[in-house]
């Protein structure tokens, strides 16, 4: 798929600011860091679409981009800060859950998740929750430029062990990485299948 059009167009604090649910969305989800607005910037084919590195306060929001005027990419905020207690409901906003959750043009949530790392029970977690809440979803490894890539593929291997009695079909996995290009026309291929 060719990206002709990318534009930003607003960031939501809460629901009732989010856009209108005209266009299917593409919600990228991850602990902050992972990579979601590079991996964003590198599908849209346009490197300062959404901010790359987190500042504090944009974090805390949804930001909406129209790509070639018929779909969406959506950034939503970095899950998982140390701070937040384990006790808690839920270890991600209540934003992001109510997002997930009402938002009725909900193409696909993509679900990143460090391939450099061994799996952190922060993604194993939501992970589950995701699954339970019955949203369509997909794994995308990213950073697999980081590391060698038998390594990623361990890390990978062990992630997918980890949750596999939770699901009857594994859900879809993809492998990415910003600086090879790995994974973008998978993902874009993706997202043709959803909007066509
Ligand atoms: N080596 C490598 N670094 C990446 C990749 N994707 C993102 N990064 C870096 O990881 C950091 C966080 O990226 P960002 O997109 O802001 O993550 P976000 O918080 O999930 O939106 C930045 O320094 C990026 O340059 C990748 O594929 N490979
Ligand atoms: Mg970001």
């Amino acid at each position: 798929m060719k990206i002709t059009s990318a534009v930003f167009n607003a960031s939501a604090t809460d629901l009732s600011s989010c856009l209108d649910e005209a266009l299917p969305e593409f919600a990228f989800i991850g602990r902050s860091n992972v990579g979601k607005s590079t991996l964003l910037n590198t599908l849209a084919g346009k490197r300062d679409l959404a901010r790359v590195s987190d500042t504090p306060g944009f974090t805390k929001m949804i930001n909406f981009f129209t790509i070639n005027h018929k779909w969406r990419l959506v950034d939503l905020p970095g899950y998982g800060f140390a701070k937040v207690a384990k006790s808690d409901r839920a270890k991600f906003s209540q934003l992001i859950e109510a997002y997930l959750l009402s938002r009725k043009n909900l193409a696909c949530v993509f679900v990143l998740i460090d391939s450099s790392i061994k799996p952190l029970a922060i993604d194993l977690d939501f992970v589950q929750w995701i699954g339970n809440a019955g949203k369509p979803f997909a794994l995308v490894f990213t950073k697999t430029d980081k590391v060698k890539a038998g390594k990623a593929s361990e890390n990978i291997e062990l992630f997918m062990g980890a949750i596999a009695s939770w699901f009857v079909d594994p859900p879809e996995i993809f492998t990415t990485s910003c600086k090879t290009k790995e994974g973008v026309r998978e993902l874009l291929g993706v997202i043709a299948s959803c909007v066509a």
